[in-house]
């Protein structure tokens, strides 16, 4: 189809991308942008106007992008997050839009240092953990591979927390990210849309003796765009990220206005802007809270809307919605799109029930990263009524056309109508999210191949049995430009050295390094870049925590938010045995244990988990039988630029989570490509990692999945677990007497009552397994060559989980879209 789009308009005209041109830019934009004499500029200055000199680049290049997708009929791809862990951006952008040496060489002849001028520059924290960085990578990729797809989300005034340890407890801090600005966001007041909420639903009869439906007065918010280019790395590609901010309506403001209550009207004002205020910091739990579906709704309407309006200014017609339209729901936490797509189909553009349903389920299609049922979102009926009145109806009525079908293939089935239905009616009535997106999807997809499996057995069992061809797996990715060309500059080089660059797009490529992974020279070089990431991850621990560790010995790593499936006390008591065993006088080998994460603010185990390890750790690391022969440290505050430091650094990637809970993990890639040994159990993607690398290059240790439920049906006390075993039994009982605290016993006596008593993801029966596994990585560590070998093995063999794979994966089994390159000099730049 022809468009209405301006494709005559006149090319831009390129801004340079050399040294002398970006030094140029600089300059100008610090006094036409930050309006500072470059003689007066602090560091921050230095960083907005190196910012604001790159994203002019990004923006041209924006615009290209945009006049030939709209040009081309192009299939666009949306990608609909509540979160997006991106980090820092400049040095991202300027890598991926090539400048990044040239920039670098203009500050140093501006007299600055590059280094110190990135560190300026906080983290975009929008998101919890890894289904928050996944959708960021998602992003790069899209634009990488050029691929015309987009991402919607929340633009946070507040990210997530920022930790601190006081002393030995975590305490959350406000993350006020956009206190100084943002170079890199494009406010568009233009793209401003009002969203609902409340109110009622007045019903409408035509003459033909159809009804109508409108939804009317209530609240109204204003959710307003605003845009962070993406730039696609080697390509001139440059998608968008679209976040949207509350704003109240001026209607809103009048009323209070005209009866002469400004101190109410402005105040009010805040609260209808408090939508877009806070991320929620839970990566496991569904909270229910209104301010919590409010969001959600706000930024899916908004969404919707945006994509609606560029669907018919694009001169496409609804009818061609599924040719021209995809959207991606990331987890439940956007499944109200579903009822949301229906009422404007219907109540906007007329379309009957059965046509717009059909479009719908075309359109959406939903990813699923967690089987845990208490992070399965329901909402109480009556909260959703009150809220969003109309959705609620379309619920009901998309629930009644899904059981009525239901009823026809299973007659008489009632166990698994209940089972199926979107309203779950036990304790009080609530919507089951994840059955309206399963319901309002043509494809559900797990992030590994385990997880998948265990979606279709378990959770989505009844599911998977009326539609096995809507359930694929689509196994995740990480982006190798953060996680290997930015955060291990040296092995990239090492690695450019050796077999060329294309494994930066290509990343199944890096197994051209097979044959030399035994090479004695290439051996020490590895070794050599290893020393120096450990160097520089040093110097970060020593900046944060005071504590000084050794860089010449085993760098053992768990880096993620701290849950109990994900074991970090198995960890602990791994360390604390080492440490009885350092004092009775046995020759062990030396390591630094590294831990990195945060917790739920509510969730008490893991902050106790988080204090424990801290009390622990003060213990060890003051202990001068122990000396530098064990060092247990915590970086508080694990973030992304943390991690680019940390994962280059590590030899052993702790994966240890009880089997059949990590959906995928995706640390565990990016530790892994980094040539990092993973210790893990078959959870998640581990499994997958194991076949990639080979049994010998990792260590894979504890029950499996369905072991894990067989032993859970046994039935059998933990305590059970420590007879015949006095080292775990010691270990334990330290943590209960309070060993290693002077002042709060009862936070260590209930976490060791808790081993003993509860357990409930099975510590204390995969220890001795997990201690095993430790002993065969000392052993292999003891012998430089084999673990060499073992570790560029790892690398060489990582190329499926780039996340390229994982887009295209999407692409081909879900999307049906497809890469629109924008073509080279084709209006230069
Ligand atoms: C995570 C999974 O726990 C992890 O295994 C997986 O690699 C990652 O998603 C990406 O697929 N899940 C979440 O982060 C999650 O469920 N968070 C929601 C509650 C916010």
């Amino acid at each position: 189809m022809s468009t209405s789009a301006d494709t005559t308009a006149p090319p831009l005209s390129p801004l340079p991308h050399d040294t002398e041109g970006l030094k140029q830019s600089i300059r100008d934009a610090m006094v036409r942008f930050v309006g500072k004499d470059p003689k007066q500029a602090t560091q921050r200055d230095w960083l907005d106007a190196t910012s604001f000199a790159v994203r002019e680049r990004m923006i041209e290049r924006r615009l290209l992008t945009r006049r030939q997708f709209d040009a081309e009929d192009v299939k666009r791809v949306y990608y609909l997050s509540m979160e997006y862990l991106i980090g820092r951006m400049l040095e991202a952008n300027l890598r991926n839009t090539g400048i990044l040496d040239e920039t670098r060489e203009a500050l140093a002849q501006l007299g600055q240092d590059y280094d110190e001028i990135v560190a300026w520059e906080d983290d975009a924290a929008l998101g919890n953990g890894g289904l928050g960085r996944l959708a960021a990578c998602i992003l790069e990729s899209l634009a990488t591979q050029g691929y015309p797809g987009f991402g919607y989300g929340i633009r946070y005034e507040y990210g997530m927390f920022r930790q601190q340890f006081e002393p030995y407890r975590q305490v959350e801090h406000p993350d006020n990210w956009l206190r100084y600005g943002n170079p890199w966001e494009f406010p568009r007041a233009e793209r401003k849309y009002p969203i609902r909420f409340y109110g009622e639903v007045v019903e409408h009869h035509r003459n033909d003796g159809s009804v109508h439906y409108s939804w009317e007065d209530g609240e109204q918010i204003l959710a307003m765009a605003y845009d962070y280019p993406t730039a696609g790395y080697g390509r001139r590609n440059v998608n968008n990220l679209r976040l949207w901010g509350a704003k109240a309506t001026r209607d809103f403001d009048l009323r209070y206005f005209n009866e002469g209550d400004y101190i109410r009207a402005v105040a009010d004002k805040s609260q209808s802007e408090s939508i877009s205020m806070v991320l929620y910091p839970n990566d496991a739990t569904a909270i229910g809270k209104e301010l919590r579906l409010k969001q959600e709704y706000f930024f899916v309407a908004a969404s919707l809307h945006d994509i609606l309006d560029r669907h018919t200014e694009l001169g496409y017609t609804l009818d061609d919605l599924p040719h021209q339209v995809a959207i991606q729901l990331n987890d439940t936490h956007p499944a109200i799109a579903v009822a949301e797509l229906m009422r404007l189909l219907m109540d906007r553009h007329g379309l009957h029930w059965a046509r717009a349903w059909e479009l719908c389920r075309q359109v959406f299609a939903y990813t699923n990263h967690t089987l845990m049922p208490e992070a399965l979102e329901t909402w109480p009926v009556d909260l959703m009524t009150r809220v969003l009145p109309r959705h609620m109806q379309i619920i009901y009525r998309i629930n009644h056309e899904f059981l009525e079908m239901v009823r026809r293939r299973f007659p008489g089935d009632e166990e698994r109508l209940k089972r199926l239905s979107l309203i779950d009616e036990e304790g009080g009535r609530n919507v089951r999210m994840a059955h309206l997106a399963v319901v309002g999807s043509h494809q559900i997809n797990g992030v590994a191949a385990l997880h998948t499996e265990l979606l279709k057995q378990t959770l989505f069992a009844d599911f998977y049995q009326l539609w096995p061809e809507r359930f694929v797996n689509v196994t995740n990715g990480v982006t190798p430009r953060l996680w290997m060309i930015q955060a291990n500059p040296e092995l990239t080089e090492f690695l450019g050295e050796k077999i060329g660059h294309d494994w930066q797009y290509d990343l199944e490529r890096l197994r051209a390094l097979e044959p030399w992974v035994a090479d004695p020279e290439l051996q020490q070089k590895f070794q050599q870049v290893k020393r120096k990431n450990k160097e520089r991850l040093a110097t970060l621990v020593r900046e944060r925590t005071g504590i000084r560790i050794r860089t010449d010995v085993l760098f053992d790593v768990q880096i993620k938010r701290i849950h109990e499936y994900k074991r970090q006390l198995l960890k602990l008591l791994h360390v604390i045995e080492l440490y009885n065993r350092i004092r009775d006088g046995e020759n062990v080998p030396p390591r630094v244990v590294i831990f990195g994460g945060k917790a739920a603010p509510g969730y008490q185990r893991a902050k106790d988990i988080i204090q424990v390890i801290n009390e622990v750790a003060d213990v060890i690391n003051h202990d001068p039988q122990v000396g530098d022969r064990l060092k247990c440290v915590f970086i508080p505050n694990y973030e992304v630029s943390a991690a680019t430091v940390i994962i280059p650094a590590a030899d052993l990637s702790e994966q240890i989570s009880t089997a059949g809970f990590e959906a995928s993990g995706t640390g565990n890639m990016k530790l892994a490509l980094n040539g990092a040994l993973t210790v893990g159990t078959l959870d998640g993607a581990n499994i997958e990692i194991r076949d990639a690398v080979g049994e010998d290059n990792i260590f894979i240790f504890g029950m499996t999945e369905s072991e894990v439920v067989a032993h859970r049906a046994r039935g059998e006390v933990p305590e059970a677990m420590l007879a015949g075993r006095p080292a775990l039994s010691r270990t334990v009982e330290m943590i209960e007497q309070g060993y290693f605290t002077c002042d709060d016993n009862a936070t260590h006596a209930e976490l060791g009552h808790y081993l003993r008593h509860q357990d409930p993801f099975f510590v204390l029966a995969d220890y001795p397994a997990y201690r095993e596994a430790c002993e065969r990585a000392d052993a292999l560590y003891a012998q430089p060559e084999c673990w060499n070998t073992a570790a560029l093995t790892n690398i060489a063999r990582m190329g499926y989980f780039s996340i390229d794979r994982t887009v295209r994966d999407y692409a081909e089994k879900i999307w049906d879209a497809t890469p629109e390159p924008v073509a080279p000099k084709r209006n230069g730049g």
